[in-house]
């Protein structure tokens, strides 16, 4: 594990370059329908995963629906670089999709950061409820002018922290504590307001970086903890829940802008149609996942999360503050 992580993610920025030369040509080279056909699609997960299960299916029922002529290839396991690597590939069109956290466009599209806040949703059905309606599509569709068509939101469940040393019972005991979180400055907040550290790095460097003690913990879903094989070296998982950062599937807006109106429907409906699919998997993974851990002898820890919720104050008034992003909290708080 220690040794084969680093060199992969050498040869993802490798392959990401050689990704961006390839769609350089095609862009040459290729007539506009045979460009829009093969697309390209990155995920960090592993091939199990229900992100990259899900998309391979949006790919399979638009091969079917297109008869062979637009299919879909997923490159899983982070095998093209980071998210931010991925990210970065989209938007300049050397791949057409990728599939990320929320958090991971933070920084990018502002109102990203609404799903991706503190203690903002009540339970899995209010998530789904507040994604699936106008919020969701409002925030999709705020991010256009950033460069990425935004297709669908997928589950990832609650996210908790985990520790390497001792575990985190109160807010009181993650004080002062390392923890890694992703490359955003909500994030960064976000761990700030429990008064811990908060080091943000790429999710492919957590694993090292909890062996060697570089952190103290880290926080996540149940399938990201335990497919990571984190739960080897952090085994105290506290049920923070604090986060319920949804997934987001989003196209390229240089290549979608290269496509027919046709097509453009097809692939937003092979990818509206793969949620439910995604949904399902998530939901039996988070249960095999949980289980799996506790297994091995991970030690599940509840906490009094309205401690830790009380905290939160300071992270809504720094990042909650235009009348766009006061109503689309607003709104999402209101939803049943
Ligand atoms: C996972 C999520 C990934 C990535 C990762 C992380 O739950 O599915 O996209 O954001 O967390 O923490 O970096």
């Amino acid at each position: 594990m220690f040794s084969t992580r680093l060199p992969r993610v050498r040869l993802g920025a490798l392959m990401a370059a050689m990704a961006a030369a390839a769609a350089t040509l095609a862009t040459v080279a290729m007539p506009m329908a045979a460009q829009a056909a093969d697309m390209r699609s990155a995920d960090i997960h592993p091939e199990d995963y229900p992100t990259v299960q899900a998309v391979r299916h949006m790919g399979e029922l638009l091969k079917q629906r297109s008869n062979g002529r637009l299919t879909v290839k997923v490159f899983a396991q982070g095998s093209l670089g980071s998210e931010k690597d991925a990210i970065e590939q989209t938007k300049i069109g050397a791949l057409s999709m990728v599939r990320v956290n929320s958090a991971a466009m933070n920084n990018i599209c502002e109102a990203t950061i609404v799903p991706t806040m503190p203690f903002l949703f009540r339970s899995t059905d209010h998530m789904r409820h507040v994604l699936d309606g106008p919020i969701g599509d409002d925030i999709l569709k705020s991010c256009e002018k950033n460069g990425f068509i935004g297709l669908a939101w997928y589950d990832s469940g609650s996210r908790s922290m985990y520790t390497t040393k001792r575990p985190i019972r109160t807010l009181a005991d993650a004080r002062g504590m390392k923890i890694r979180v992703q490359q955003s400055d909500l994030w960064v907040s976000l761990l700030e307001a429990m008064h811990a550290n908060a080091t943000p790095m790429p999710w492919g460097e957590v694993y090292t970086a909890l062996k060697t003690g570089l952190v103290d913990g880290a926080e996540n879903n149940w399938p990201s903890y335990e497919s990571s094989r984190q739960f080897e070296v952090a085994k105290y998982y506290s049920l923070t829940e604090h986060s319920m950062a949804p997934e987001m599937l989003l196209f390229s807006k240089v290549m979608w802008d290269r496509m027919s109106k046709d097509d453009q429907a097809m692939v937003r409906q092979a990818a509206k149609d793969s949620v439910p699919y995604m949904r399902k998997l998530w939901d039996e993974r988070e249960l095999k996942s949980r289980k799996m851990v506790e297994a091995a002898g991970v030690q599940i820890i509840s906490v009094d999360k309205t401690s830790f919720q009380a905290a939160m104050k300071p992270v809504y008034d720094r990042f909650i503050t235009s009348a766009q992003m006061k109503d689309l909290v607003r709104r999402a708080q209101d939803t049943k």
